[in-house]
């Protein structure tokens, strides 16, 4: 394997809401590009963009895309993922995965660098990046479960409307506008596209993010329950989760309940063990009214804890209010760490 300085990059779904912001990380951190490819649908196909200053025109993804590519990172839906991401692969490229296409394969890494960065270098070709809920709950749970053992996680999320796409960004602005004009509210995209009811997201909750599975839950929940128990290797912990849209546009909120194996725990020994990890930042301090909100860690890497508070009842229960930017920790920046881990340990 060949170790290069600057590397071919192609980020495919360039056009979207989290290929923007992956396009914006790559000019702001310096990552060491030779080539840039930006890809997208026919439909956005010969866009201008700006990149580094340079005008870049963005190309429709097709397999000969991936020609001298060395680094791929996908953000186009998972069944471009399915079809494209292989032909990547094929090419020689390294596929980061925004999708959860190849979340749950056995033989794909699902990786956020702050919790399980070894298990990068396992890779086939394709590293997983998680779902955006799944990862900013687990980049604080990790410190907790390597300090105390953890045995069961209860979570309800409260989440942003960016995460379902531009589509759904542009739903809420008109929503919005037609409400406080008294005109009707017309609902198109949420919860899910492609489903068969939709519901006004203004003004509004959804408890519905993704499509219903035969156990009654939602496929975001499931994706949060099964990719927990993989990023964590804790095939036993208990998780349950109920996940909701808000009328947000930027950043996820999480209620977490979290059962610990160490017994007689204070609320500080908490609060000490997040303050000191790895890409979460404590803000939380009910005397001066401290705590994260969606709007405050909007544009922000990383993960916001705050209202650690003990369970009324159970000694090792501990509930606390966990935000980060869907767009940023929960897609393109965890994407783009991935890419730069790989490139430190010489995995490409
Ligand atoms: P978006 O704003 O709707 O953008 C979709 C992007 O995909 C656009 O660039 C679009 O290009 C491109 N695209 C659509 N169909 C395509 C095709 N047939 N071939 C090539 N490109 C195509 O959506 P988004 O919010 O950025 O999300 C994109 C995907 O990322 C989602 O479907 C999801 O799988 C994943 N995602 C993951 C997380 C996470 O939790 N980690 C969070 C959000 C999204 P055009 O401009 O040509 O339409
Ligand atoms: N449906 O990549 O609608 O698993 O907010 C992320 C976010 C899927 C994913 C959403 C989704 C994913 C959403």
């Amino acid at each position: 394997m060949s170790h290069k300085v600057a590397y071919n990059v192609a980020v495919v779904g360039a056009t979207g809401a989290v290929g923007q912001k992956i396009i914006k990380l790559l000019e702001e951190k310096n990552f060491p590009i030779d080539e840039i490819k930006l890809l997208s649908s026919s439909r956005s196909a010969g866009k201008k963009v700006l990149f580094n200053g340079k005008e870049v025109t963005v190309e429709e993804a097709v397999p000969e895309s991936f020609k001298g590519v060395d680094i791929a990172l996908f953000s186009a839906g998972g069944s471009i993922s399915k079809q494209l991401a292989p032909e990547a692969v094929k090419h020689g490229a390294v596929v980061v995965d925004n999708t959860s296409a190849y979340r749950m394969d056995e033989n794909v890494p699902l990786v956020v660098p702050e919790v399980n960065k070894e298990d990068i270098l396992k890779h086939n070709g394709i590293i997983a990046n998680p779902n955006c809920s799944t990862i900013q709950m687990v980049a604080a749970l990790k410190p907790l479960q390597k300090a105390f053992g953890l045995s069961r996680v209860i979570v309800s999320t409260y989440q942003a409307v960016s995460g379902a796409g531009m589509s759904a960004n542009k739903e809420l602005e008109n929503q919005s506008a037609s409400h406080l004009n008294n005109e009707e509210m017309n609902a198109e995209i949420l919860p899910v596209k492609s489903d068969k009811k939709h519901y006004p997201i203004a003004f509004n909750a959804l408890p519905q993010i993704d499509v219903f599975q035969d156990n009654g839950y939602t496929f975001e929940e499931m994706k949060m329950i099964n990719e927990t128990k993989k990023i964590m290797h804790a095939p036993d912990l208990s998780v349950a989760a109920t996940c909701v849209r808000l009328p947000i546009f930027t950043s996820h909120a999480e209620s977490v309940y979290v059962e610990l194996n160490s017994t007689n725990l204070s609320v500080e020994d908490i609060q000490k063990v997040l303050d000191d990890a790895d890409g979460v930042i404590l803000e939380d301090d009910p005397k001066t009214q401290t705590y994260p909100t969606p709007l405050s860690a909007a544009n922000r890497e990383e993960v916001f804890v705050g209202r650690v508070r003990k369970d009324p009842d159970l000694d090792n229960g501990f509930h606390m209010w966990i935000v980060s930017d869907n767009l940023m920790k929960g897609a393109a920046w965890n994407t783009v760490q991935i890419a730069e881990t790989l490139i430190e340990n010489k995995g490409l």
